[in-house]
Parts: structure tokens; C-alpha cells; sequence
């Protein structure tokens, strides 16, 4: 099958440094990868500012108007930037093709991968969210170029298509809260059991190290973005009690905020944690900014100050030297590699001694009206005495200290 050819834009702004603009570039690339479009050309353009009216200059986007036609015949153009509902529409008139900017690109990605009903009415929602303001902006106008009416007209259809989008972005609202009210009620059967969720950068390899744990079938593929959904499975061989690991969506630089604020529930999996793997591809010469990225979402979401567990990611794929200056920077961190079962297997019993060795006799207070959770202790923990007090129902319990600051933080929701 032939790959739509697009144009990738570089363009460089001063007060961006070098290595970190070549990332992002790189990365851009990654994504467009995953799309499977291919990069037929790429126009480059130093800035010291952005244009407003199409981030390049005027005569660049001539010269970007002409490199997509002939020879190449692109359909579509890509900026690493974030442009503004203004630049997409002038840009797109000058070009005739789509115009594409880093979060646009991260929005296909998630809509091809986008698989369960919680994860298509996120992206549905982020798409009209980002994508809405973007498209009517230039669909009012084209009509209006069509001739199809005047002035008038082409602002009545524009208001009409803001409603449309607004009263689907409501539907939306109230079918996600359905499917979270379902989730919210799942997860109370699970209350009390040690939860270790995986979290990390996309490809550092978490659903791979989810799989050996839990000896699971979730998707493991070398593309950005595979795993959209929260997945729970228990640690294989099983413990008792249960030690559950949850893996997730993974985080990338610039994330769009509707994205991050649609998969919010999505995430919340990780907020409801005893401890974080957090998952790095130690063979990533940009780890330590995938290492920053993701401790700056995980402060975003409220989840900065849960324990957790370095992991450096294929180590298999990293050289002596190179693994000898890791350990150093990171004394803290676990080398492994998830496809060595040995390493897979001492990162289980680091887990287990975690979360079984340090049990110790803990008091509990679940308020009345929480019977769900009251439910989930008696089901998941072990129980040494009960009592009923006027502040609710005590518990003496045998737990370790992450699961019952965990169990803590559902009690105070
Ligand atoms: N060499 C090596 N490759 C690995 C290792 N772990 C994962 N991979 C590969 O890295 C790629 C990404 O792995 P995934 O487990 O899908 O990564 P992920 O973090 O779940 O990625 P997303 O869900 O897309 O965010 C796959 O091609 C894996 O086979 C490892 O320890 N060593
Ligand atoms: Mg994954």
C-alpha cells in the first residue's frame, strides 16, 4: 500500500536550544512513522520570532505552497509546532492540503489506535476539542469562497456547526461519565490490594514489562501510543494477597492539554497506586528529558508525590560504558530488560518483598456511607478485628504502608 507523502516543516526558534529542537524533530518523525506517512521533503526556516499570520514568513510558505505540488504531490504538511486556528487556515488556503501540527498529529495517532469505548469517546472528545475551532474556521470560510451565499450565510452555518460541535461535546461529557461511574464501581472491588501502576514514556517498553509480570496478552508494538486504555492484571505466579499491576497510556513532550484532560480517568488508575513503576527506555539517548516529561505529568495529574521505582528499560540495548554512567547518575534505578526473563523475575520479588515483607498491623477508619470500600477491605485484606464507633466502622488490618496510604487517599474522595 503507498504511503500518503507529507512535508515535514523544521522550524527552529532561537530561544529553543539546539539538542532539544533535534528531539522533538526526531521524535515528530517517530509519530508520523507510526501514521505510516512518509516524509517525501522537509523545508527548513530559522526563527527568531513566529510569524502570526503562519508561524514561517510569507515567502517561505510561497516556497512551501510549490514544494508541495510537483514532484512530490503531498497531502498534507506537518509543523513540530503548535499553530493557532488562524495560521492553520492560512496556511491550508495557501497550500491546498492538510495542515498538521504536533498535537494534531498525536490526535490521528490516537484516533487509529483508539480501540474500547472509554478510549474512543476521549479521543472523540479531544479531537472536537483541538480539532472543532480549527476545521469550522476554515469551513465557514471555504463555503463562503464556493459562492454558495454571502456573508450572512456562511456566518449562520458557522453558528450552526459551533452548536453541533458543542452539543456532541456534551453528549460526550455525559457518556464518558457513565463509563466512568462503571470503572469507579470495577475499582472499588479491587480496594485494599496492593496496586503497582506502570507509568512512563511511550515505547519505553511498559506494556512489555506489564506482559512478563503478569504474564498477560496486552499489545506490545514499536510504535508511539500502542496502549491507549488502563489494563489490571494481577502479579503471576499469583500471591496472596493479590498484587495487582495496572498499565496505561504512556506520555510524550507537549502533550495537548485537552488530551491529557480527556484521558484524565484514564490515568486515575495510576493515582489509585501503592507504588509506580516508572518505565524508562534507558537505550533512548533523550531519556533524562522522557525521565522529566513524565514526573511533569505525573505532577499534573496529582500523582508527584506517590512512591516510586525507576526502571531502566533495555538495558539489553544499552553498551558497558554507557549502562556504567546510568548506574552512576541513577544509583536509585533497576536495570533490566523485559525480555530477559531473569531480570523480569527479580523485579517481581523485588515487588513481592515490597509489598508482603513490610505487612504490619494498621488501624482504619472507613466512614459510614463508604460501604463499597468497606466491601473491598473485607474482600481484599486480611482483617484481624472490627468495631463499630460513631466516626464509622474501625478496622484493625495486616497491610503494608503504600496500600493503606493508598486505601487512605479513596477513603478521603
Ligand atoms: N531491546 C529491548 N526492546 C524492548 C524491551 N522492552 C520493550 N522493548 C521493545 O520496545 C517496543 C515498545 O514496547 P512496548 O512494551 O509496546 O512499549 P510501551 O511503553 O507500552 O509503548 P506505548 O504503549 O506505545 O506507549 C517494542 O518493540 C518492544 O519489543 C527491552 O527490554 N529490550
Ligand atoms: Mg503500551
Amino acid at each position: 500500500m503507498s504511503r500518503p507523502a507529507t512535508i515535514l516543516i523544521d522550524v527552529h526558534l532561537q530561544k529553543t536550544p539546539a539538542e532539544e529542537h533535534d528531539a522533538s524533530l526526531q521524535e515528530l518523525r517517530q509519530l508520523i512513522e507510526t501514521l505510516r506517512w512518509d516524509v517525501v521533503g522537509t523545508l527548513t526556516q530559522k526563527l527568531q520570532s513566529p510569524t502570526a499570520a503562519s508561524l514561517i514568513g510569507p515567502g517561505k510558505l510561497e516556497q512551501l505552497s510549490e514544494l508541495v505540488k510537483a514532484p512530490y504531490k503531498a497531502e498534507s504538511v506537518v509543523f513540530d509546532h503548535e499553530l493557532t486556528p488562524t495560521q492553520v487556515r492560512n496556511i491550508r488556503e495557501a497550500t491546498g492540503v492538510g495542515v498538521y501540527d504536533r498535537p494534531a498529529v498525536i490526535l490521528e495517532i490516537f484516533h487509529r489506535h483508539a480501540r474500547t469505548k472509554e478510549a474512543r469517546l476521549q479521543v472523540e472528545l479531544a479531537r472536537l476539542k483541538y480539532l472543532a475551532p480549527r476545521e469550522s474556521v476554515s469551513g465557514a470560510k471555504e463555503r463562503k469562497g464556493g459562492g454558495r451565499g454571502g456573508r450572512g450565510v456562511s456566518e449562520s452555518f458557522h453558528e450552526i456547526e459551533r452548536r453541533e460541535v458543542r452539543d456532541r461535546i456534551s453528549a460526550l461529557h455525559r457518556e464518558l461519565k457513565v463509563v466512568h461511574r462503571e470503572q469507579a464501581e470495577r475499582r472499588r472491588h479491587r480496594d485494599g490490594l496492593p496496586k503497582v501502576a506502570i507509568v512512563g514514556y511511550t515505547n519505553a517498553g511498559k506494556s512489555s514489562v506489564m506482559r512478563a509480570l503478569t504474564a498477560s496478552e496486552v499489545l506490545v508494538a514499536d510504535q508511539l501510543f500502542a496502549t491507549l486504555d488502563t489494563t489490571v492484571r494481577a502479579l503471576q505466579p499469583e500471591t496472596q494477597p493479590r498484587i495487582l499491576v495496572s498499565d496505561t497510556v504512556g506520555f510524550i513532550r507537549n502533550l495537548p492539554h485537552d488530551l491529557v484532560a480527556s484521558f484524565r480517568s484514564t490515568l486515575d488508575e495510576a493515582l489509585d497506586a501503592s507504588l509506580l513503576l516508572h518505565i524508562v527506555d534507558a537505550s533512548d539517548p533523550a531519556l533524562r528529558s522522557h525521565i522529566q516529561v513524565t514526573k511533569e505529568v505525573l505532577e499534573g495529574i496529582g500523582a508527584g508525590k506517590l512512591r516510586s521505582l525507576l526502571i531502566l528499560n533495555k538495558i539489553d540495548a544499552v553498551n558497558i560504558s554507557q549502562k556504567a554512567l546510568l548506574k552512576k547518575e541513577f544509583p536509585e534505578a533497576i536495570a533490566m530488560s523485559a525480555l530477559n526473563p531473569k531480570d523480569v523475575e527479580a523485579l517481581r520479588t523485588r515487588l513481592v518483598s515490597l509489598f508482603l515483607d513490610d505487612m504490619a498491623q494498621v488501624e482504619l477508619v472507613v466512614p459510614y456511607g463508604k460501604e463499597g470500600v468497606l466491601a473491598g477491605i473485607r474482600k481484599n485484606m486480611h482483617v484481624l478485628s472490627e468495631s463499630y464507633e460513631d466516626k464509622g466502622v474501625c478496622l484493625k488490618v495486616n497491610a503494608n504502608s503504600g496500600t493503606v496510604t493508598a486505601l487512605k487517599g479513596r477513603l478521603a474522595s
